[in-house]
């Protein structure tokens, strides 16, 4: 391919070739605040001021973006729109970190907070937003807790309303649900389309699309509004929240309760995942996780 950009009114020429059967990445290297240098492969082709990297160049990689990312490098796309900066775990493998892990990532509109990333799950870059194995994290809590998270990231904790918020307001983000019943009984479910909504809906959720192995037993819940023991904005004349001890997307009631009584046998309070438990038996581990959409 052959690019003219015209710069300062004096043209510079970039020739490269991309060979789509070859690893393919662009590798910024700031040298200084004005200069980059983009490489394909080993070789630089070009250094570039900001004012270019900024205009051109990104119009440059755009319709590029997916290959380069189907090879989980990092692209001049992402890095121009993100201002170098990690959005999500996504954006956390893409720069080369493959350890699952806390890391620290920069939603659009935040400035930053702490999270755990799942890298080795399903090709990994999954940001974990709720982690239950050991019961040792009280999950009956009130609004303002779910709301800005809870627990301890290296154990069980739920990230934060506003934080999920955050992050799947920034584009298209799928749903995963790692489970077991036993170590030998593991199983998951998965969603192409995930959003949570702003404190001004409540939170609401979107989940759509789904394909597993533990059959769906959370899209029932999609489109409704997230309750906690004290604040009921479910689908039912009474509290569902208060009635089953858990921060939820409660219809009328529920098809899942993931952050219920840990352990509990008792109707619908457990860790139900109604398709594979029923409304008795309580997973002995949780997982939830959102990822920036990558088309297969
Ligand atoms: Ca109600």
């Amino acid at each position: 391919m052959l690019y003219i950009i015209a710069l300062f009114h004096v043209p510079i020429i970039i020739v490269f070739t991309i060979n789509y059967g070859m690893p393919c990445y662009c590798n910024p290297v700031f040298h200084d605040e004005n200069q980059s240098t983009y490489k394909f492969g080993s070789n630089p082709i070009v250094a570039l001021t900001k004012q270019l990297l900024h205009g051109q160049v990104k119009e440059l990689f755009e319709n590029d973006s997916r290959v380069l990312l189907e090879n989980q490098m990092i692209t001049c796309q992402e890095n121009v729109s993100n201002q170098h900066v990690p959005r999500d775990c996504m954006d956390i493998q893409l720069m080369g970190h493959n350890t699952t892990g806390i890391y620290k990532i920069y939603p659009s509109g935040t400035m930053g907070f702490s999270v755990r990333c799942d890298m080795d799950t399903d090709g990994g870059g999954w940001t974990v937003f709720q982690r239950r194995f050991d019961g040792s994290v009280n999950f009956a809590r009130g609004w303002t807790e779910y709301q800005v998270g809870f627990g301890n990231m290296d154990g069980e904790f739920w990230l934060g309303n506003q934080q999920i918020h955050m992050l799947t307001s920034q584009g298209w983000y799928e749903l995963r649900i790692d489970m077991r019943r036993t170590n030998m009984h593991r199983f998951y479910a998965k969603y192409n389309v995930f959003s949570v909504a702003s404190l001004n809906d409540r939170y609401r959720l979107i989940a759509d699309g789904f394909s597993g192995s533990g059959g769906d037993s959370f899209s029932g819940q999609s489109g409704y509004r997230f309750s906690t023991i004290h604040r009921d904005n479910d689908g039912y004349s009474g509290n569902c929240a208060l009635s089953y001890q858990g921060g939820w997307w409660y219809a009328a009631c529920h098809k899942s309760n993931l952050n219920g009584v840990y352990g509990s046998h008792q109707y619908g309070k457990g860790l139900n995942w109604h398709t594979t438990t029923g409304l008795y038996e309580s997973l002995s581990f949780t997982e939830m996780k959102t990822r920036r959409w990558i088309s297969k």
